[in-house]
């Protein structure tokens, strides 16, 4: 027995993206892709995970953007579970009706919300009369709401674990679902993230969690965030390097055996393209800088032949000063837009005569974040718990980079041989072998000494 969700957040309907040079429509254009997509594959619901306005104070367009995007769901009979991120209400303890209640209220979702008293969280079941409540028992699993919790997200977690272990009374609680808007701690640190430790506890009662808030993609096994359907930010169309995909997870929820099984693939979302461009101000000197860059910058995009439904993002790097130079990124991006066919331009001044700055910066980041790190760690650990001739913490590295390799490897379907040669040339594939042949050297002279001296017992 499957169930399905289709599962985003994060749409920020209403945003102003570069002083509104990008329409709109374009938010409004992933989130109906997204619901077109949950209808096409007969989802169970939609779940969103907060943040679905950019602000509690939208204009009238954007509800109704929302609206149009949301009624297909509402005919077709498949529900939406929401809860409101930092961006849908005006503060946590703010008792101001919402665009998403509004939106509740009118039958298009189901906000699921738990208020916090002095006495803690006020967890209730969904009530149809009053359409209000923090959680719903729906086709054979528990969906609960916890919002946005601020500062206080990691403690809030564990109070509301507490409360819904005991709900049910001492009987097995049903499989779980829990939508949080929230990130990691080492991200969001100074807004307050959840910890391992209130990932750890929650654990014991809720079987996955719906994430939102971070706008990059996270995939930690059962708490998945799909990463923004389109750009917010025009940054996350860079930042994110490798082309992992983000905009919408795929929950499936297998209850045919004993234990729940909840498995989520993020996949992508169409977006408008941002091409970003590096530009090394450095060797241009000189009379009339500005006249010159304008020039230079123009001549390499036009050999770019970039579409023209594109957003031309230009990183000006190298040594530049900016107003020696007389350069007006504004009115060099106004430039770019009125020579080339594209949908806007946006001048970055941020890597200019910094680079080594901004290079450390990435891969702070990198190292911080990345999967890859955490899979490095995990083979390390691995690693150290086999007693292996030769494998000391010099060669447990090396051995873990190969073991990274062979993974991408695999992934890339690379041939039998080409696996074969990758693990021949490895230096630490030599430097075991050699480790093992004396080992077995050493335990092959010790036999026989041992039988030698035993020869004349027979
Ligand atoms: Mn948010």
């Amino acid at each position: 027995m499957l169930r399905k969700f289709i599962h985003c957040s994060d749409l920020h309907i209403g945003r102003q993206r570069l002083e509104g040079k990008l329409p709109e429509s374009d938010l409004a254009k992933a989130f109906s892709y997204i619901v077109r997509y949950t209808i096409e594959y007969k989802a169970d619901g939609l779940l969103i995970a907060g943040d679905l306005f950019d602000s509690p104070s939208i204009q009238p367009p954007h509800l109704q953007m929302v609206v149009e995007c949301l009624a297909p769901l509402k005919e077709a009979g498949i529900p939406v579970f929401a809860i409101e991120g930092n961006h849908d209400r005006p503060s946590l303890s703010s008792a101001m009706p919402t665009w998403v209640r509004y939106l509740n209220d009118q039958g298009y979702l189901h906000l699921l919300t738990i208020p916090f008293t002095a006495d803690g969280p006020e967890i209730t079941p969904w009530d149809p009369e009053t359409r209000r409540g923090s959680y719903m028992d729906y086709q054979g699993i528990r969906i609960v709401g916890a919002g946005y919790l601020g500062a206080g997200t990691a403690r809030r977690m564990k109070a509301i674990a507490d409360v819904l272990e005991r709900l049910d009374e001492g009987q097995a609680h049903p499989p779980t679902l829990m939508l949080l808007h929230a990130g990691p701690e080492y991200i969001v640190r100074e807004t307050g993230g959840y910890d391992q430790e209130s990932l750890d506890f929650i654990r014991n009662v809720v079987d996955f969690i719906a994430l939102g808030h971070i706008h990059k993609p996270l995939h930690h096994g059962w708490a998945v965030n799909p990463g923004t359907a389109e750009n917010i930010r025009l940054e996350e169309a860079g930042n994110y390097k490798n082309p992992v995909a983000r905009g919408m997870a795929e929950i499936i929820v297998d209850l045919s055996g004993s234990e729940p099984v909840f498995t989520a693939e993020i996949l992508p979302v169409p977006r408008r393209p941002v091409v970003n461009v590096d530009f090394d101000c450095t060797s241009l000197s000189g009379r009339n800088l500005a006249d010159k860059i304008h020039r230079e910058l123009l001549e390499y995009i036009r050999t770019l032949n970039v579409a023209p439904e594109t957003v031309l993002r230009v990183y000006l790097t190298g040594s530049l000063n900016l107003a020696r130079a007389g350069l007006d990124p504004a009115e060099l991006a106004a430039f770019l837009e009125e020579q080339v066919p594209v949908i806007a331009a946006d001048i970055v001044l941020t890597q200019l005569n910094q680079p080594l700055v901004a290079e450390l910066a990435e891969e702070a980041e990198d190292l911080l974040l990345s999967r890859e790190n955490i899979e490095r760690q995990a083979f390390t650990e691995l690693l150290h718990d086999i007693s292996l001739p030769g494998l000391d913490d010099e060669a447990v590295p090396k051995l873990v980079q190969l073991l990274m390799d062979l993974k991408e490897d695999v992934r890339q379907e690379a041939s039998a041989e080409e696996i074969l040669d990758r693990i021949n040339r490895h230096p630490v594939t030599d430097h075991l072998a050699r480790k093992l042949t004396e080992e077995r050297e050493r335990e092959q002279s010790i036999v026989e000494v041992a039988a030698g001296g035993e020869r004349d017992d027979h």
